[in-house]
């Protein structure tokens, strides 16, 4: 009987040194000390035993039922241990390893061109209006003077969602809106996005971005416009910058003008930028057609108006010297990080 429980120690000790983790411990326990243990087996024997031998087998299966219980809870302890130490050298954070750096975005040169535009017009005492890009024909086209199947529609391809609405071709609408609703002095720029069925290429989209202006006051002259418009190319273009003014034509302005800057690429000797003419075309202006002003519901005997509209790309294109308009819509990262550098 002592050699079969020396065996069972033995064999408990040998298989508890080479158990991995608190399962293997919890089967050994079960497998010698569990109701259908080893030891258990063998503590059922002793009602086989003369009752003089009982109680000397009965002390000796406790004690090494107490001794093993030790070894088990010993070993059971040692590995809870090592696992938590393990636990921690996995978890352990090094904090002197340098962060990742978050990639930041860069203003889109669209963006960025607007918001200077916005600002130089804000510091000559410019509000700003915004207003809807699905507009009504009303507003878009009659009251700027290009009633139904005048010629000129033609020249702003436009996009219809029915015969009365559509997405408006320029931001002229929300002047409009602004003079029917507010009383003169009138002083504000509308910037927004504009859309004309145009095929995409490398100077033309069917999106784009403008920012028209509107001032209407009494003894508002076209000095105004011309001074207005001179003060905003030098904030944007810089001292020494020239401006000139060539005859044109819109419906809604009269007189007209196409407004050209000496070309910053070459201070006006001529290169490729300005197709050797010294100048580059960068927005259109006029006085406001007395017409538009009545229909707004402006006296045009009392009050006068000039206005201008810029397109928003080509200033971009012709400032960052880009060589096709699509760069700016494909939001290639690549061509796009190039605007952040220097910020
Ligand atoms: C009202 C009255 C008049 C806005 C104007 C232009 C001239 C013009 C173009 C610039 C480049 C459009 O984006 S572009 O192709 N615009 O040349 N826009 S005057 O005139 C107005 C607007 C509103 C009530």
């Amino acid at each position: 009987m002592q050699n079969r429980l020396d065996e069972i120690r033995d064999g408990l000790l040998q298989k508890l040194q080479e158990a991995k983790d608190g399962q293997q411990v919890e089967q050994l326990r079960v497998a010698v000390l569990g109701r259908k243990g080893e030891l258990t087996a063998i503590m059922r024997t002793m009602g086989s035993l003369k009752p003089e031998e009982r109680p000397a087998f009965g002390q000796k299966v406790n004690q090494l039922r107490q001794r093993l219980e030790e070894a088990l809870d010993n070993k059971a302890q040692e590995i809870r241990e090592r696992e938590k130490e393990q636990r921690l050298k996995d978890e352990t954070l090094d904090v002197s390893i340098p962060g990742l750096r978050p990639e930041l975005g860069v203003e889109h040169p669209i963006t960025a061109t607007m918001n200077k535009i916005v600002k130089t017009f804000v510091g000559l005492g410019f509000s700003v209006v915004e207003g809807p890009e699905i507009e009504l024909d009303h507003f878009n086209f009659e009251l700027m003077n290009l009633p139904k199947n005048h010629p000129a529609r033609d020249a702003q391809d436009t996009l219809y969602f029915s015969e009365n609405i559509l997405l408006r071709t320029h931001t002229s609408p929300v002047q409009a809106r602004t003079m029917l609703s507010q009383r003169p002095p009138i002083r504000i720029i509308c910037p927004g996005r504009v859309y004309r069925a145009d095929e995409v290429d490398a100077t033309h989209s069917p999106v784009f971005s403008q920012c028209e202006g509107l001032v209407v006051d009494e003894g508002v002259t076209m000095a105004d416009l011309k001074g207005t418009l001179a003060s905003f190319a030098t904030a944007m273009y810089g001292e020494g910058v020239k401006v000139r003014f060539r005859p044109s034509f819109f419906p809604f302005t009269e007189p007209s003008a196409e407004v050209d800057v000496s070309c910053a690429a070459c201070k006006g000797k001529g290169c490729p930028t300005c197709k050797g003419t010294g100048w580059i075309e960068v927005l259109g202006a006029g006085m406001v057609n007395p017409h538009v002003l009545e229909m707004c519901g402006i006296d045009p005997n009392r009050y006068t108006g000039f206005a201008f509209g810029i397109g928003i790309e080509r200033v971009a294109i012709l400032k960052y010297n880009i060589p096709d308009m699509r760069l700016l819509y494909e939001n290639d990262a690549r061509f796009l990080q190039q605007f952040g550098k220097g910020r």
